[in-house]
This record gives structure tokens, sequence and C-alpha cells, in this order.
């Protein structure tokens, strides 16, 4: 708790409760001595530390910053003529992981498991630098990345570097969702060598 003086009241401010400062200071008179109060705590949910108010007291600096979120995304597909682009009609790869990382290689949440749809997000983002590693199901090779100039179509993992994309900067209430990665299937070419002669 953090005493301004020797107050007649106490309160928890909030981000809910913003009236309540106003109503309380109002209606009780007391002298003021300016502190500056520590202010909004994402870890306790907004609330501010709690403080008394003295009796005639106006505090006028109990004040909360606030950042709209980001969020990237989109598809992990089969690119099943290898041209490295989305192509009409190649689908989704379900089993496909993508795992985001700050651009300090500090991993963000849990990775995401792509479904049927091969699509996958990270929502509630911190504005800042990422990049987003894939792992393909096994079977699955990746497809050149960067072929075009099309982001929407393309694929951003890098085959030369463990599926890693490049860093890319999200903005606060960005909604990134042109990162992508193409994979397909390696065809299996082989039959029966050699015999025994039999006599
Ligand atoms: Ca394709
Ligand atoms: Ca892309």
């Amino acid at each position: 708790m953090v005493a301004l003086n020797q107050a007649p009241c106490a309160l928890m401010a909030s981000l809910a409760t913003p009236l309540l400062l106003a109503t309380n200071s109002a209606r009780q008179s007391c002298i003021v001595r300016k502190r500056r109060l520590p202010l909004g705590d994402t870890a306790s949910g907004g609330k501010s530390a709690q403080f008394t108010l003295a009796s005639g007291q106006n505090v006028t600096h109990m004040d909360a910053g606030a950042y709209q979120s980001a969020s990237v995304g989109d598809f992990v597909w089969n690119d099943a003529n290898r041209d490295g682009l989305q192509s009409t009609g190649e689908a989704g790869i379900s089993g496909a992981t993508a795992t985001l990382f700050t651009s300090g290689n500090v991993q963000v949440g849990a990775p995401q498991t792509t479904g049927v749809n091969g699509a996958y997000a990270f929502s509630a983002l911190t504005p800042g630098t990422y990049y987003v590693q894939f792992t393909l199901p096994a079977g699955y090779t990746l497809t050149p990345k960067l072929i075009g100039t099309d982001t929407c179509r393309d694929s951003d993992a890098d085959p030369a570097d463990s599926g890693k994309t490049s860093s890319f900067t999200l903005t606060a209430g960005q909604s990134l969702s042109t990162v992508d990665a193409g994979g397909y299937q390696g065809a299996t070419v082989g039959d029966f060598v050699g015999w025994i002669a039999t006599p």
C-alpha cells in the first residue's frame, strides 16, 4: 500500500472504477501531497497498487496505457505441382507445426498444429519482430521459398534453414496473413533388382 498521507479512506483503483476516484475526491477536503503512484499492472488484471486517498485530495495522475495486439498466420499446403506457389486445388497439410519465436530466439506460446485445412494462427501478440519455424509431417519436403512476387501464394519457410522464415515485424493492430509453408510428398521409384538363376 502507498500512503499519500493520513487519509480517511482507501480504495483500489482499477480500469473499471475511474469514477470512484473522482467521487471520493470531490466529497472530501484535506491537503494534497504530490507523489507519483505505481500504475496499472497487466499481471494484476489492470489494477493499480492500493493507495490511500486523503480528504479533499485530488488525484489526477492515475493513468492506464494500452496497445493493440497483433496476429500472424496463414497456411501450410501441399504444393502438389512443386512450383512453390499455392495453385488452384492444392489442399492444406494436416499435422504440420508452426512455432513462433521472437527475433531473440525466444519461443512464444505453444506450437500450432494444423488441421485438415492447413491453417495456423498466433494471436494476441505484442507488437515486435518475430519469425516462424515450420515442421512438416513425415514424408513431406519443403518447397522452394519466395517464388514469384505474390506473398499470399508463396512459401516463406526456408528449406535450407530448418523451415524458418525470415524475421518480420508486427505493428500494433496488424494481422499478417501471408506467412505460409508449402511442402510436397516425394515420389517412390524402385523395383526388384537381381535374381537367382536356377540351373
Ligand atoms: Ca503449387
Ligand atoms: Ca507467403
